[in-house]
């Protein structure tokens, strides 16, 4: 239970699952984002920060003993844009922690920080980054980042490195990278709850079949999927057809991310 536990990127997609989820581990549960985010329920507190600004970004982080970090951006965009949010915001964040000496932050990183891996491949969290753009070049800075502040002042982070996380998979690739809703609670209260991870890299899935991500080496953040991708299986693989496996898309991790980008 934490006295008072910040949620970044509070009004994005992840956020808004998270909001009421995350209440009961905590007394007061500040959110903070760019855009609206409607009024305070009992035990909540609302604090707009763009996260490019350090001084806002040091006063939201007052009195905040852990964070969930979702801030930023959370797809592809122009470097400029993942700069600001992704890279400079999370450094920000980062040193406003511990500065207020906040105890652990839950970083989302994302499955593209290892894009170009094959989707062949069953890859673990020790292995080597391999970016699939200028938002997973951020990511990996984000874990970078995280490593860093725990080598030299002991902040304490979990970076989830989250697969697809929607009501439900919405494409083949999905049905080994879908993380259920009920999956992203549990991995977000596992990773600020264990009692040691250091800095911790994690893939967040759900317990589906053929997944490309060996968690063991993150099994001491005690994360235990319950859902699967399977009973969605038959219904998508009939309505949607396969791609061509030579296509980049259909060939590495980061799908189609892996082919996006201001490179015209
Ligand atoms: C991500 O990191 C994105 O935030 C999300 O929108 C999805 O596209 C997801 O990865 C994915 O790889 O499916």
């Amino acid at each position: 239970m934490f006295d008072r536990l910040l949620l970044t990127g509070a009004a994005g997609a992840l956020g808004r699952v998270l909001r009421p989820r995350l209440r009961g581990l905590c007394r007061v549960l500040r959110l903070s984002d760019i855009a609206e985010l409607g009024s305070a329920a009992a035990g909540e507190e609302l604090m707009r920060a763009p996260l490019q600004d350090k001084a806002a970004v040091l006063a939201l982080l007052q009195g905040v003993q852990a964070v969930v970090h979702l801030g930023g951006l959370s797809t592809e965009h122009a470097f400029e844009d993942i700069l600001a949010a992704n890279i400079v915001g999370t450094y920000h964040v980062y040193e406003a922690a511990r500065i207020h000496g906040a105890r652990r932050i839950v970083f989302a990183s994302s499955n593209h920080a290892t894009g170009f891996y094959s989707q062949g491949e069953t890859i673990d969290p020790r292995m080597p980054k391999r970016p699939d753009g200028y938002y997973g070049l951020s990511k990996a800075f984000g874990e970078d980042l995280a490593q860093f502040y725990f080598d030299r002042h002991g902040l304490e982070t979990v970076s989830l490195r989250i697969g697809s996380s929607f009501p439900a998979p919405v494409d083949r690739r999905m049905l080994a990278t879908w993380l259920s809703y009920d999956d992203l609670e549990r991995l977000v209260r596992a990773a600020l709850t264990a009692p040691v991870v250091g800095h911790t890299v994690i893939y967040g899935m759900s317990d589906n079949r053929g997944v490309w991500w060996d968690n063991t080496s993150a099994s001491h953040v005690g994360y235990r999927p319950q859902d699967s991708s399977e009973p969605f299986r038959a219904e998508l693989e009939a309505r949607q057809p396969l791609i061509d496996p030579a296509r980049p898309e259909a060939r590495l991790q980061g799908g189609a991310f892996c082919i996006k980008g201001p490179f015209e």
